[in-house]
């Protein structure tokens, strides 16, 4: 079934935004034709016909970095905090991840579903229709795969892309205090093995960091992901400059993570490897942060940049894909184009997909619509979404 689009300007995220005021047909799942509507060819003459009305077009956006699937919250850490406790205090008084992993373990997978189910619904009011999700808030083998189905379940239910990544490695558990080693030899990678076997994951994570896990346990992580031809990504350099993104790159990771810490090496090791920077501006804010990710090196390197919400209960309870894109401009100065670019090609990169986050011929027919008639104004409004209808592979949203 075709239907076709006009009176629109579509932002096709060619060679930079790609304005085109061409109509465009979708057929099925996927994008069929682009062009001036004179040349509509005779077999898209009859297709259903929708007037846009002069608003903004582009593809859906691309969330590539998440945490959505787990129980709780953790409004009293904010409390904590805004208290004076800074985020390494509170992991190490056994708050922080580890409390949201207590009510994880404890809620049922129906529990978990349903709140990641209406938390997959923010994120689509936002103009989302590819999510990336990690587990990661399990650390039991039996509770990561329990956080994988979770992941897995949620395309059934809703109109999005669901792609699953494996973040066994994100904490030490209490019952690992002090056995980093212990817990990625009896947990990490057996989960993983498991999951993979299941069918589950996509990808594989780690936290590399001073409160979380050393390069040479990642790097042995990683060596499990590559005998199962997994493609890996790292949480890196977001608290401290451990190398992470150079041992990430040394494993063509498609993306490195947060990376406010990356030095110029790691620049340098992310251009050659072509990895993809994850820029996760929400952390940052949530964190009060201070020190701001190399953008301009990762810029005149040539290092492709994403932009992601990286919602999760503590760090950064932040659905919003375009607010992340706000931040990304404000706080980090990068460019509206970039933090387009980074919700929609550089996202499909990060993610490993080669069939969206442009509009072109062949592409998976996901857009939306906005009331916008310039792209700078999705990065530009603050607690307003724009959105006015999203199409997921070919269907208006009901
Ligand atoms: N880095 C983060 O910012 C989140 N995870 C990670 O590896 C924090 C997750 C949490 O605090 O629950
Ligand atoms: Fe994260």
């Amino acid at each position: 079934m075709a239907i076709l689009l006009h009176n629109a300007i579509f932002a096709t995220m060619t060679e930079g935004y790609g304005l085109t005021e061409a109509a465009v047909v979708l057929n099925g799942d996927k994008i069929a034709w682009t062009g001036p509507l004179s040349d509509l060819p005779a077999p898209y003459a009859d297709a259903p016909r929708h007037d846009l009305g002069g608003r903004l077009v582009t593809p859906a956006l691309i969330d590539c970095h998440s945490h959505i699937v787990f129980a709780g919250d953790r409004a009293a850490e904010f409390e904590m905090r805004l208290n004076g406790a800074s985020y390494e205090e509170v992991a190490r008084a056994g708050g922080g991840i580890l409390s949201t992993v207590k009510a994880t373990r404890a809620a049922s997978e129906a529990e978990l579903l349903a709140q990641a189910l209406a938390r997959a619904d923010q994120i689509i009011a936002g103009g989302v229709a590819t999510l990336e999700i990690k587990s990661g808030y399990g650390l039991t083998v039996a509770d990561e795969l329990k956080l994988l189905r979770v992941a897995r379940e949620i395309a059934r239910h809703r109109p999005l892309t669901v792609r699953v990544t494996h973040l066994a490695a994100h904490a030490i558990p209490p019952e690992y205090a002090g056995r980093a080693d212990a817990y990625i030899d009896e947990v990490a990678i057996p989960s993983l093995r498991t999951a993979h076997a299941e069918g589950l994951i996509d990808a594989v994570d780690g936290f590399c960091e001073g409160i979380a896990f050393s390069p040479a346990q990642i790097e042995r992580l990683f060596l499990a992901a590559q005998s199962l031809n997994l493609p890996v990504k790292l949480h890196a350099e977001q608290l401290s400059d451990l190398k992470g993104a150079v041992l990430a790159a040394r494993f063509n990771a498609l993306s490195a993570d947060h990376i406010e810490y990356l030095g110029s090496d790691g620049v340098a090791a992310m251009a050659a490897a072509g990895t993809t920077a994850v820029i996760l501006p929400g952390a940052f804010y949530t964190l009060r942060e201070t020190q701001a990710p190399p953008i301009a090196a990762l810029r005149a390197a040539g290092v492709p940049m994403a932009v992601a919400t990286d919602y999760n209960p503590g760090s950064a309870p932040i659905a919003s894909l375009t607010l992340a894109m706000n931040m990304a401009c404000t706080l980090f100065r990068m460019t509206p184009l970039e933090a387009l670019q980074g919700t929609t090609t550089n996202a499909a990169r990060a993610l490993g997909l080669t069939d969206r986050g442009q509009i072109v011929l062949g592409q998976r027919a996901d857009l939306a619509i906005w009331d916008a008639r310039h792209p700078a104004e999705l990065s530009y409004r603050i607690g307003a979404t724009p959105l006015h209808a999203r199409i997921f592979g070919g269907r208006f949203d009901a």
